[in-house]
């Protein structure tokens, strides 16, 4: 089964399924190694790990560099976070070509303005698309896939620009119209309200993914009670990696030596097993004689 149908299919079941944030090969192996279905390919943490903001300071050309050392690194299926498709339709479409050469198995896109804000930053302030325009773009990735079952997810940021519940539902609706599989249903807001809101109106319409990174005290049944497709946990490989860093710096640093790290650290080893170092060693035996003597 191809990594785009078997999104399709979680998005698609009943069960309500999870996507765990990687922005590196690295990260994108551990998530899978861990037992997630599938992996979101978050743009605040691909920026973030490249040390530039979630503004498309990095080029997309250089998010799907990184994409494709995730995509080889790992099995399961990617959903790229692909901002809001990194220009017009033109743009979007070319964005859907690439990623199907690389065997990533959907998008998602949001329905702000090129260059776009995190959704964190100001986000009352943030204009959103024309819902024409929107859908357009949605269309035309729609008849550029060749895969037919690569997925379009439609984020919808109506109730992060404050724009209320009624803009969510006729955004909603518009983009699945226009051929979305999915909708990305965004709320900065600390408790579930604004998405209960939404899923009681909505309905069965289309399957609805979120990402409860504010209100992630909303117990997770509360959220398989509301019909939620799937859940993303948006960014806490990168976060988790931060912290883990800055500690680590700051000792070596002040402590000039690593006799009180090395035990609370994945060892060399554990790097080499990641690597598949061993797949190497064994490839040399077989392919590059001068192995077996030097
Ligand atoms: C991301 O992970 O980059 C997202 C989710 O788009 S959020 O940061 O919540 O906007
Ligand atoms: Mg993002």
């Amino acid at each position: 089964m191809s990594k785009s149908t078997k999104l399709k299919q979680m998005m698609n079941s009943l069960e309500m399924e999870f996507l765990m944030e990687a922005h590196n090969g690295l990260s994108a192996k551990i998530v899978e190694e861990a037992g997630f279905k599938a992996i979101w390919a978050s743009g605040l943490s691909i920026s973030a790990s490249l040390g530039v903001r979630d503004s498309n300071e990095a080029s997309w050309t250089q998010v799907l560099d990184v994409l494709e050392f995730m995509s080889d690194a790992t099995s399961i299926p990617i959903l790229l976070d692909g901002d809001t498709g990194y220009g017009n339709f033109n743009n979007a479409r070319r964005l859907v070509k690439k990623l199907e050469q690389r065997h990533i198995a959907g998008v998602c896109i949001e329905d702000k303005l090129y260059p776009k804000t995190n959704s964190f930053i100001k986000g009352e302030s943030q204009p959103l698309a024309d819902i024409d325009e929107f859908c357009g773009k949605i269309k035309a990735m729609r008849d550029t896939q060749t895969d037919e079952e690569f997925v379009i997810v439609a984020r919808v940021e109506a109730f992060i620009a404050g724009w209320g519940l009624q803009e969510a539902l006729n955004r909603a609706d518009a983009y699945r119209l226009a051929g979305a599989d999915a909708v990305l249903i965004h709320s900065s807001k600390p408790n579930v309200a604004e998405i209960e809101s939404f899923m009681t109106e909505w309905g069965n319409r289309l399957p609805v993914v979120i990402v409860p990174t504010k209100y992630y005290s909303t117990p997770t049944k509360k959220l398989r009670e509301l019909g939620i497709s799937t859940v993303i946990w948006a960014n806490h490989n990168m976060r988790a990696s931060i912290d883990a860093m800055q500690k680590i710096t700051k000792r070596i640093y002040e402590d000039e030596t690593l006799l009180h790290v090395e035990r609370g650290i994945a060892s060399v080893d554990e790097v080499f097993r990641l690597q598949n170092a061993d797949e190497l060693q064994q490839a040399e035996q077989k392919y590059f004689p001068h192995a077996k003597t030097e």
